[in-house]
């Protein structure tokens, strides 16, 4: 059931958006043609070299910044439902960074405006003894996980802004993961919720065969398979 419902939805989404089908060819070439993708050829191989938008559902989710939650949960001693106010008044953390997708694709010089994990799951006081951040996208099933010195790293963010502006609805608003340095299925878009761990489980493209330490030029990209993209919604960002 549901992968007729991924078919179906795809079908319908790409037909709505037309131009994503262009796109969605494009990386069952590129993943035929190169099988193992490293950063350094990634610009030869995209034409654009633009953002892609993922989304692994029919649609994405639509959250009104008004209407955003986000809950932290897990091993703290005070679970914890933020509003986006609520997140823009913790530090703010900005940077710049490139974005790198396993499948080829880069974006350079990124603006990225967000705040810093440790400041995020603070207010919900972690115990003692956490591993990891597990991040729950509202578009279900979609997660993935940091271990707690990859979250804490200086660089990683939960995004509110990018390129000068609120993060756009497409890019994951109001609020995604970003984790430069490792590849992109590791910046879970659309966060709505984090659960603080003592262990680390995989995430979504994880338990499709893609690696948990996504470190960019160091992982190993996971073997071209079709069903795996098929999983995957791809257009191209207008
Ligand atoms: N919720 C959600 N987050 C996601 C994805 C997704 O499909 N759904 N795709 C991931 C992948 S594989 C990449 S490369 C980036 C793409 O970010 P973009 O859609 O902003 O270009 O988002 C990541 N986060
Ligand atoms: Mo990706």
């Amino acid at each position: 059931m549901r992968v007729d419902d991924r078919t179906f939805g795809r079908a319908a989404f790409l037909g709505a958006l037309g131009a994503g089908i262009a796109g969605l060819f494009f990386a069952r070439d590129a993943f035929r043609l190169v099988g193992k993708v490293v950063p350094d050829r990634v610009e030869s191989l995209v034409p654009s070299g633009g953002w892609r938008i993922y989304t692994i559902g029919a649609s994405m989710p639509s959250i009104a910044p008004a209407d955003y939650r986000l809950r932290i949960a897990g091993h703290v001693e005070r679970p914890t439902t933020l509003t986006l106010a609520d997140l823009r008044s913790l530090p703010r953390a900005e940077q710049v960074s490139d974005f790198h997708c396993v499948t080829g694709w880069s974006v350079s010089d990124v603006r990225w405006a967000g705040v810093r994990l440790d400041d995020v799951i603070a207010t919900a006081r972690p115990k003692q003894g956490w591993r990891s951040l597990r991040f729950v996208s509202d578009e279900a099933p979609y997660d993935d996980s940091l271990t707690s010195e990859q979250a804490l790293l200086p660089d990683v963010m939960l995004a509110l802004d990018m390129d000068g502006g609120p993060l756009s609805r497409p890019h994951g608003g109001p609020a995604r993961v970003v984790m430069p340095q490792m590849y992109g299925y590791k910046s879970v878009k659309w966060v709505t919720g984090i659960d603080v761990r003592t262990d680390v489980i995989a995430g979504y493209w994880e338990q499709h065969g893609y690696d948990a330490d996504a470190w960019i030029g160091r992982s190993t990209p996971p073997g071209i398979v079709p069903s795996v993209l098929s999983g995957s919604t791809l257009v191209d960002h207008a």
